[in-house]
């Protein structure tokens, strides 16, 4: 009898969490990328998207960068509904105080309700963290998951070229099928977005449900 696709979660689930929590041998701790620059990189967001230029981010403003969206609730440490630049400064402190730089990370893409096979998932830092962070890519198994790994991995030292990983950060997501063409909303002009941080995934791997 084939296992239950929620089997399947749930083994994947504790495989991650494991990774996760850094319990994981094939992401050691010194995993050695170039740092974020917090305060530069805060900037360029401002100056990206604060376009009434009112000196606050506010939701719609942030349609514009789907990745900052997924993450709103923690980026808006003080609950405000709006986002400062201090904000997006703190929140890359955080990712940084877990002392991880590459976190194993897998998802599970869904069309219709069903394991989507063969699609291209791509991970796009947005754009205020272009400088810092690599893009990620990966190709969904027949359960429709996907494990995502750096496109290009020289910013990896020579013995750790054969890790599978993905730098925190805050990402746009593009979802393609070789197969059949996928709304544009999922690809040319997503509305996915993901944060990705060690404290964000602890407990539960993220499914993009896709639909018509
Ligand atoms: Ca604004
Ligand atoms: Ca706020």
């Amino acid at each position: 009898m084939e296992q239950s696709l929620d089997a399947r979660t749930m083994a994947w689930v504790a495989i991650a969490c494991l990774a996760l929590l850094g319990g994981c041998s094939d992401v050691p701790p010194d995993v050695d990328l170039p740092p974020i620059d917090a305060d530069r990189a805060s900037r360029i967001a401002m100056d990206h998207y604060d376009t009434d230029h009112n000196g606050v981010l506010s939701r719609q403003e942030l349609n514009a960068a789907p990745g900052i969206l997924a993450g709103f609730s923690r980026f808006d440490a003080d609950g405000d509904g709006e986002i400062r630049q201090e904000e997006i400064a703190g929140r890359i402190r955080a990712w940084q105080a877990t002392g991880q730089s590459l976190i194993t990370y897998t998802s599970f893409v869904e069309w219709n309700r069903r394991p989507l096979h063969a699609a291209q998932v791509k991970f796009i830092p947005e754009a205020f963290l272009a400088d810092y962070v690599a893009p990620a890519s990966g190709t969904t198994n027949e359960s429709g998951m996907v494990m995502l790994d750096l496109i290009d991995k020289s910013p990896l030292r020579e013995d750790q070229q054969d890790l599978t990983g993905v730098q925190p950060g805050v990402y746009r997501v593009e979802i393609t099928s070789d197969k059949f063409t996928l709304p544009a909303k999922y690809n040319s002009n997503t509305t996915l977005g993901i944060e990705l941080a060690p404290d964000v995934y602890a407990r539960q791997i993220p499914t993009f449900r896709l639909t018509e």
